[in-house]
């Protein structure tokens, strides 16, 4: 039982933990009735524009702002060289290895460029339009300097150079060794004792994260106040930092993330152009906005993935694995952004996947490249360790001649083994993969499809059939702070939260948590409905505002339910404790006499001398009649800090047809079971798994951002860069088993990031599975007809 359900109880029609609720803010974000940051609109309000760099790489010669400034309705036009002495740099908070070099970033090119898109001058106009207009007016002059594109090249002896103040284009080189660390045996003699070792160089193509809404900026400045609103994930963490970058006093600006139409990942950022709209608010004293467009969202919002994976696997002939060895380029861009390091190291200790590997090592090189910098998108480093696991434990299966499922049941960690401590230090908490697994082949009807399969084997269909697997956990409720200090991370991983009674016993909550999509105005409300025995509707969420929750450290990661719901859960406990005292002077009963179920204090053994919390909150405002030395509040506050990462796991499986005549291929069906611990609202949880389902499958069939050989971006717009159509993707089968996570009192696990860090291997590995036997062993990603037709006819990855 949870700490939630011993106070609760665990059934029982009035509990909302459990309850598929449609979600309250529903209605405002699908209508659009909403204040989106592009609909603020301030008295002399100014507007601007962002002049870009149309090359990768050169150094800025000459710059002529003259005819931009007689441009009409344009205010003010800044280059690099003016805003040189105040700009600062943009901060990375994710220092992987004391040696990282970090060239830093500013926010506006100084004297030289170093990707395409980055900002070379703004310009302030009276209208948006007059802003855009006057963009093409700047005259700027480029030396070019070679374009480093390759990872593989970039790293190579007497490469080009991105900075050449550096030395190379390596940022850091970040080793995990079982064996050093003492997780583990020796992956070098795991190796040498092997009977087989299979690797594969795998590619995790770049990806854009593309959320529906721009990002956008407005920044009202009042005296030596600052009030910015941004669509951003994280207000919190932003107005530390943009204090830190600016020397604005934090207390004297106010960061405000009103509803924010999507973010996943791509939002967990401290844009260059949020500081820029500061740095004018604040020379020209006026209010200023900005908003991208499109395309500028798609060429200069933070990317995703972009990594190369050699991953070598050790087993014995019976199946047994012996050694997992990962090396990795993972390419940062230009420059360093907020987490862009750490994203690869975060995946470091996932690759052993759930499966008990006596040896891991794994090695990273963070490499510059001339485009714009990678950073968080949804999974950041456990969707790359999941694809390799589980695409290197097929093709081990394969070279074993055996059968990929049985491979796995060899090697995962059993239900009673749990708590089991990994090959890379992770202590995973609870789960059952077999259940999961049994639950999942039934959902896809398995048996059915591998006859199937085997009859257009056996007729030599040109349509073949797959079923790709993925058994699959990942880390997430970042994070326990202390190991997130011990990653050299730059801020802690705890969760805020505040309850607040109102008279009329409604409640206000205050929460850390941004959401930007996740529902958690819903979800929270069902906690502290339960929590409290106060009706659901009765609930407030307040967020994403620094003068209404001034701690929090904002969504990202799957961490809200389990760290930032956790504290609304604790912060209840307090509201509880105190409630009690009162409860106990106004019923003149002992504090230990009294009960506390459905929002009242009942006293033990009297019938009818009863309380509801609700009451309590009105008799404290009139406060006529309360406990001497107790002040007249029951408010409270909670600080939550998770004692360990929660461990959600499940299993996806894909059948897929290939079409060997043109390459096509097509999801027959789709099946996975998830368990992310207790479910506080299965429909959010549905429409997360599906999300993430959509943009797993997503990469692994249609999306890649692609540079050409000059480092343009030819994939920016909608119309080259393939996001997926609700119509392009399968229905989905789902399903649950529930292991409570022990280290939260709500028993749960994450699962934003689920279906994302679940469904790509599953997907190719179906097709992998579908066209084996023609020799084909690896295609690479986005599986385009031409890849897949490539690999099956000419050989290699399709590539
Ligand atoms: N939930 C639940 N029971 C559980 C687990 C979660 O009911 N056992 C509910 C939670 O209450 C919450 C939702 O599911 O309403 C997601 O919770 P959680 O897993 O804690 O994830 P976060 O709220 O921290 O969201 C972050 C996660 C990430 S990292 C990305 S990326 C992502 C995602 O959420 N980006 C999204 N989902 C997104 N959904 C939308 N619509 N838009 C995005 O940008």
């Amino acid at each position: 039982m949870t700490a939630v359900e011993e106070r609760t109880g665990t059934e029982g029609p009035e509990k909302e933990i459990g309850k598929a609720r449609r979600r309250k803010e529903d209605a405002r974000l699908i209508t659009g009735r909403t204040t989106w940051t592009d609909n603020m609109v301030l008295p002399g309000m100014l507007h601007l524009a962002v002049v870009r760099s149309p090359v990768a790489h050169a150094r800025i010669t000459h710059v002529d702002v003259s005819a931009v400034r007689e441009a009409p309705g344009v205010v003010a036009v800044y280059t690099g060289q003016d805003l040189a002495e105040e700009q600062g740099s943009l901060p990375c908070a994710w220092p992987v290895t004391p040696e990282m070099v970090n060239p830093g970033h500013p926010s506006i090119a100084v004297d030289q460029v170093n990707h395409v898109g980055e900002a070379v001058a703004v310009i302030v106009a009276r209208s948006k339009v007059a802003a855009q207009d006057a963009v093409e007016l700047a005259d700027i002059d480029y030396e070019p300097l070679p374009v480093v594109l390759d990872m593989e090249q970039a790293v190579a002896a007497g490469a080009d150079l991105v900075h050449d103040h550096l030395e190379s284009n390596t940022s850091y080189h970040f080793v995990f060794d079982a064996g050093e660390m003492g997780t583990g045996g020796d992956t070098e003699q795991a190796f040498a004792d092997a009977d087989v070792v299979v690797s594969r160089r795998l590619v995790q193509q770049r990806l854009i994260p593309a959320f529906m809404e721009p990002r956008s900026v407005v920044v009202q400045p009042q005296g030596d106040n600052y009030t910015m609103w941004s669509a951003t994930q994280i207000p919190h963490i932003l107005r530390v930092m943009a204090a830190m970058v600016t020397g604005i006093p934090e207390h004297k600006l106010r960061v405000i993330a009103p509803d924010v139409g999507g973010g996943f990942g791509g939002k967990l950022q401290v844009n260059p152009e949020e500081i820029l709209c500061l740095l004018i608010a604040r020379r020209l004293g006026k209010p200023v906005k900005w908003t991208e467009t499109r395309s500028e969202s798609l060429m200069t919002a933070h990317h995703g993935r972009d990594q190369i994976q050699y991953v070598d696997i050790a087993s014995d002939r019976a199946g047994h694995v012996k050694g997992l060895r990962v090396r990795l380029l993972a390419d940062m861009g230009a420059y360093l952004r907020l987490i862009t390091p750490g994203v690869p190291a975060l995946g470091a200790f996932m690759y052993p996947g759930i499966y008990k590997f006596p040896a891991y090592r794994f090695e990273c090189d963070g490499v510059f490249t001339n485009k714009v910098p990678t950073d968080a998108y949804r999974g950041a480093g456990r969707p790359e360790a999941t694809f390799a696991i589980e695409r290197i434990m097929d093709e081990l299966a394969a070279e074993l001649g055996m059968d990929p499922l049985e491979l796995r049941r060899k090697n995962w960690i059993n239900a009673d083994e749990f708590p089991f401590t990994t090959v890379a230090g992770l202590a995973y908490d609870s789960g059952d993969y077999e259940t999961a697994t049994q639950q999942a082949l039934e959902l896809l009807g398995y048996d059915e499809l591998r006859a199937e399969q085997q009859c257009r084997r056996e007729s030599n269909d040109p349509v073949q059939l797959g079923i790709g697997i993925s058994t699959f956990t990942e880390m997430c409720g970042l994070a326990p702070s202390r190991v997130l200090g011990s990653l050299s991370f730059g801020a802690g991983g705890w969760e805020h939260a505040s309850i607040r009674m109102l008279p009329t016993g409604k409640v206000e909550v205050v929460t850390g948590s941004t959401p930007h999509g996740q529902g958690h105005e819903t979800a929270w409300s069902q906690l502290v409905a339960d929590s409290l025995g106060v009706p659901f509707e009765d609930v407030e969420v307040l967020h994403g505002d620094t003068a209404i929750s001034s701690r929090g450290l904002d969504t990202y990661g799957s961490r809200s339910l389990v760290v930032g719901g956790s504290a609304v859960v604790k912060a209840a406990d307090k509201v509880i404790a105190k409630a009690r005292k009162i409860a106990a002077h106004l019923l003149e009963a002992s504090e230990d006499d009294l009960e506390f179920a459905g929002g009242k204090f009942s006293v033990r053994g009297t019938p009818g001398a009863s309380l509801g919390i609700q009451e309590i909150a009105l008799a404290i405002f009139a406060a006529h009649n309360y406990p001497e030395g107790i002040e007249p509040s029951i408010d409270a506050d909670a600080t939550f800090d998770p004692e360990n990462f929660s461990f959600p796991h499940g299993t996806h499986l894909c059948a897929m047809e290939v079409d060997t005549d043109t390459g096509f291929v097509k999801i027959r069906k789709y099946a996975c079971v998830d368990d992310v611990g207790t479910i506080v609202n299965p429909l959010i949880v549905e429409g997360q798994v599906h999300g993430g389902l959509a943009q797993g499958i997503a990469q692994a069939l249609y999306e890649e951002a692609v540079y050409d050989a000059d480092g343009n971006l030819t994939t920016g717009t909608f119309v080259d860069y393939l996001v997926p159509a609700a119509s392009d993707l399968p229905h989905f089968d789902t399903g649950n088993t529930v292991h409570t996570a022990p280290g939260n009192p709500i028993g749960a696990k994450g699962v934003g990031e689920a279906g994302c860090i679940a469904s790509t291997p599953a997907v190719v590995n179906a097709a992998l599975d579908a066209v084996r036997h023609l020799g084909v062993t690896d295609i690479r990603m986005p599986l385009t007809p031409e890849r897949v037709w490539r690999a099956i006819h000419d050989g290699g990855d399709g590539g």
